[in-house]
């Protein structure tokens, strides 16, 4: 764990940084509040600093109220050195934001001590935001497939809809319903269908560009959508995915298995909404459908033209 200390004066500088350095710490010595500041924009800042109060140019205090203005969610825990105990004092090192302050001349075990209550709470707010992004990956993504799940993509449509409207650009999307899947699950079993699920999802992931999206809109339906295209390249997307589909053999603990899938297409502009625009694909892919599967039926058939 790197520690960044903040003292003025060499000999004290070079007692803190010994008992730091004795207890196993990486020190970051600065000499001043300016430099101290400097430090801590850094990307790799230390997550703890040590600041002596009085420094000429710029004080602990000062130096203390600045890092809190960095937006981060990992706030270095601070530690004010102070040769001040009056109340007053110590009151304006909290304000400023201080987490702890320790009277000079401090006891270097007391001051381990107090570094060690830093180290864990930045070891909890670590656990914490682990929890929170653990959190909230399980809140957008489906167990089974890893990919969107059904709020998630919808939520996602939205967005490139408002993106569509600033830039007056085409959004378009394929519901994707797999075929005779329940044929799937009674051949090969329904662990069998569950890898079939996906390594539908993987190849599809590797014939998207990075800017498409896929989730999963249920059962074995999928929702892709894919930003920004041009009409006819639009219809290739959809017909090469289709294609690859088809053409893939999914390797199961049951054996090989072949699928094929139907999508509907649809496009639109920031003046849609996701709903009217999930209708239009969904009457597609009942057409698709209804014209033999395995295969791509376009709402809106004048994006097609060239
Ligand atoms: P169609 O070509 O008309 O789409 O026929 P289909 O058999 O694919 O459609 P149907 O709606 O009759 O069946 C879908 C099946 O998908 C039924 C359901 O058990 C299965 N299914 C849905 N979710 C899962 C899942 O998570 N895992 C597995 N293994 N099967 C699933
Ligand atoms: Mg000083
Ligand atoms: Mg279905
Ligand atoms: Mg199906």
């Amino acid at each position: 764990m790197r520690i960044l200390i903040a003292e003025d004066d060499f000999t004290s500088r070079i007692m803190l940084a010994g008992v730091l350095n004795k207890s196993g710490y990486e020190v970051v010595e600065t000499a001043s509040g300016l430099e101290a500041w400097e430090e801590m924009q850094k990307p790799d800042a230390p997550r703890i600093a040590v600041l002596d109060w009085m420094m000429p140019e710029m004080d602990g205090i000062e130096a203390c109220r600045r890092i809190r203005t960095i937006e981060t969610d990992q706030p270095p825990y601070i530690i004010m050195l102070t040769s001040k105990d009056e109340k007053a004092d110590i009151v304006t090192g909290l304000e400023a934001g201080a987490d702890d302050y320790l009277a000079k001349p401090y006891d270097p075990g007391e001051l381990c001590a107090r570094i060690n209550v830093g180290q864990r709470m930045i070891d909890m707010q670590a656990k914490l935001m682990e929890a929170r992004n653990a959190l909230a990956h399980q809140a957008t993504h489906d167990p089974l497939t890893g990919i969107l799940n059904r709020r998630a993509i919808l939520d996602s449509l939205t967005k490139e809809l408002s993106r569509a409207k600033r830039n007056g650009k085409t959004v378009g999307i394929g519901m994707c319903d797999i075929d005779h899947f329940k044929q799937i699950n009674d051949r090969y079993g329904h662990q069998a269908g569950d890898e079939v699920l996906c390594g539908f999802t993987g190849i599809i992931e590797d014939n998207l560009r990075e800017y498409d999206l896929i989730g999963r809109y249920g059962g074995e339906e999928f929702l892709i959508i894919t930003p920004d295209f041009e009409g006819h390249i639009f219809e290739k997307v959809y017909e090469r995915l289709c294609k690859k589909v088809a053409e893939s053999t999914i390797h199961t603990k049951a054996g090989d298995v072949s699928i094929a899938v139907s999508i509907g297409v649809s496009s639109g502009t920031g003046t849609d909404t996701g709903d009217f625009m999930i209708d239009k694909a969904d009457a597609a892919l009942y057409q698709a459908k209804k014209e033999g599967r395995n295969r791509v039926s376009f709402a809106d058939s004048q994006i097609v033209e060239d």
